[in-house]
């Protein structure tokens, strides 16, 4: 387990949370058995679909940028996944939002983590299956200087303190990566 601390972030990330074989079968599981959407956005009045594929599952719908993601049942990997990462964690989640990028072209744009049903400081759990991609971050007032994490195959990256009200993140697009992507962040819903 490696800890990064920045001003205001307490942030843990472990390469190999999951071994090879294991994340390999969890990726398979997940490319195909989860009900993947692409959903609309609205940006600056006009709506676009997303630039990656989104699947919400948990206890509560899920809003952000105007849209509202009704839950799907959880799916038993899910739940199994939930569990492990709660007992290596000790924090409890209710939610997940899982992203897929389907290659280099599918990317997040700069937010932070912070919608009203979160609660204040709320801790996030990122787990990360396929195609590593480039995790950013950087502080709200300061833009200049930016952190990177490369988030592999199987690692786990927990987000806790006061990440989410001082920090924003972002995958960017990096046109080169073909592979697909598949990440999952677990999600405390305050209202619980
Ligand atoms: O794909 C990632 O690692 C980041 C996902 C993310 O930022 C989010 O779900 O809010």
């Amino acid at each position: 387990m490696q800890h990064l601390k920045l001003p205001h972030a307490l942030l843990s990330y472990e390469e190999k949370f999951w071994d090879t074989a294991t994340a390999n079968e969890i990726f398979g599981v997940l490319l195909t058995e989860i009900s993947w959407e692409h959903q609309p956005i609205k940006l600056f009045g006009k709506t676009h679909l997303q630039p990656r594929l989104t699947a919400w599952y948990g206890d509560f719908a899920y809003t952000y940028s105007g849209l509202t993601l009704q839950p799907k049942n959880w799916h038993s990997l899910l739940l199994k996944i939930k569990t492990q990462i709660e007992q290596a964690t000790g924090f409890a989640f209710n939610a997940v939002l899982l992203n897929q990028y389907r290659d280099g072209k599918d990317y997040m744009g700069w937010h932070a983590d912070d919608e009203h049903g979160l609660g204040k400081n709320p801790v996030i759990a990122s787990a990360s299956f396929g195609t590593t991609r480039r995790f950013l971050l950087r502080k709200n007032d300061d833009h200049s200087q930016k952190q990177e994490l490369p988030l592999s195959h199987g690692s786990l990256l927990v987000m806790a303190g006061e990440t989410q009200s001082h920090y924003q993140h972002s995958i960017p697009k990096a046109m080169k990566v073909e592979g697909v992507r598949i990440n999952l962040t677990f999600r405390k819903e305050g209202k619980a």
